[in-house]
């Protein structure tokens, strides 16, 4: 028997920093890495998202090959998965010039990420494209059909405006895209911020010390830990309400050792959070080291990196190009 095609997924992530930081590492790059074995998986840097925000064209290139290199020294495996620049592929920006015609104006307006990244500048400072933003996240989801897209809390909404465009092009012209389903575990959902437990862990809006990064020198990533902001109690306790900082901890602690949260809330028990910050600060050191050196042994390979993305685009061109033709053959585009 031939095997069954397998279901997509399809997740991407921006290369708006020198590094990612651990709310990318818990709450997206660790489900890309399982769901690897039973889906067909296109995980790509999102560059074109990177322009909706100032950013600094000399540093742009080599974020997106450090994030490349970081997905592999994630566990991203370039022979299973497709590994691409969003940029590298025009069918991206092109569909989503035509979702662009599909999407109300009131809709985009309700996304609260506009919302929030507007809110510095002003509405009348941020641009356009940022604005547009979730309209480009759409296509680059339909464009794969995936089944999954997983990520973070933060992209719930924009999953469900992707959804709801590809119904309104289903309806209006025919059925052309599958209805994606969100991917998010609920535990890491949403990693907070170390001095700021109400705010989401952010590579734009934390401060230094807020922010776990995966390339920072495990020294500086250790103190920052052990520097987190907790509570004026001494009791290891998961509430999320009462001790979001204790809790994040946790959370983290428990994902990077595969203990249970209960074990060790039990094993803390009588001890206080000096010990219980040292003891995670040591677990994060020994996770980031080896993550940090294979990073950096796989940029030193530029020219094999570079091969790994031109193959990936070649796997994504193969869905995409067909899907962004029956996209303009449907809306009524005469053919070329
Ligand atoms: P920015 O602050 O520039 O918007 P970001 O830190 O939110 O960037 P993205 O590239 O936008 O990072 O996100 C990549 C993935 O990481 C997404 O799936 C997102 O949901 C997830 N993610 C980001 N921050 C967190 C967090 N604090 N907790 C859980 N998941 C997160
Ligand atoms: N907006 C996402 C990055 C992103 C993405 C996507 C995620 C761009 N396109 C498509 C999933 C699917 C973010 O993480 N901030």
């Amino acid at each position: 028997m031939p095997d069954q095609p397998r279901p997509r997924v399809l997740s991407g992530i921006q290369p708006t920093a020198d590094s990612f930081h651990f709310g990318n590492y818990l709450g997206a790059l660790r489900q890309w890495v399982d769901l690897q074995d039973e889906f067909e998986p296109f995980f790509f840097i999102a560059d074109l998202h990177a322009l909706t925000v100032e950013h600094d064209p000399k540093k742009l290139a080599e974020r997106t090959r450090v994030a490349a290199a970081q997905l592999i020294a994630a566990g991203i495996d370039p022979e299973r998965s497709a590994i691409f620049v969003q940029s590298h592929l025009p069918e991206h920006a092109e569909l989503a010039w035509v979702l662009n015609s599909l999407t109300g104006f009131g809709e985009a307006r309700r996304m609260t990420q506009f919302k929030d990244k507007s809110a510095k500048g002003g509405e009348g400072a941020a641009s356009v494209a940022l604005f547009s933003y979730p309209i480009l996240q759409a296509a680059d989801i339909l464009l794969y059909r995936p089944q999954y897209v997983p990520v973070g809390e933060d992209q719930r909404q924009h999953l469900e405006l992707t959804r709801d465009l590809a119904q309104r092009f289903n309806h209006r012209y025919k059925k052309t895209f599958r209805l994606p389903e969100p991917y998010i575990l609920k535990e890491t959902a949403k990693i907070v911020d170390l001095q700021d437990p109400t705010r989401k862990m952010s590579k734009s809006a934390s401060s230094p010390a807020g922010i776990v990064d995966l390339l920072d020198d495990p020294k500086v990533t250790a103190k920052k830990i052990r520097s987190a902001v907790t509570d004026s109690d001494t009791v290891v306790a998961f509430d999320e309400e009462k001790k979001p900082g204790v809790s994040n901890l946790l959370t983290i602690y428990s994902t990077l050792t595969d203990r249970t949260v209960e074990d060790l809330v039990a094993a803390y028990d009588g001890k206080g959070y000096g010990d219980f910050k040292g003891d995670l600060a040591d677990v994060v050191v020994e996770f980031v080291t080896p993550f940090r050196d294979r990073t950096h042994e796989l940029l030193a390979d530029g020219d094999e990196l570079d091969a790994v993305l031109r193959r990936g685009a070649e796997k994504a061109r193969a869905v995409a190009s067909r899907t962004l033709a029956d996209v303009y053959d449907r809306v009524g585009f005469l053919k070329a």
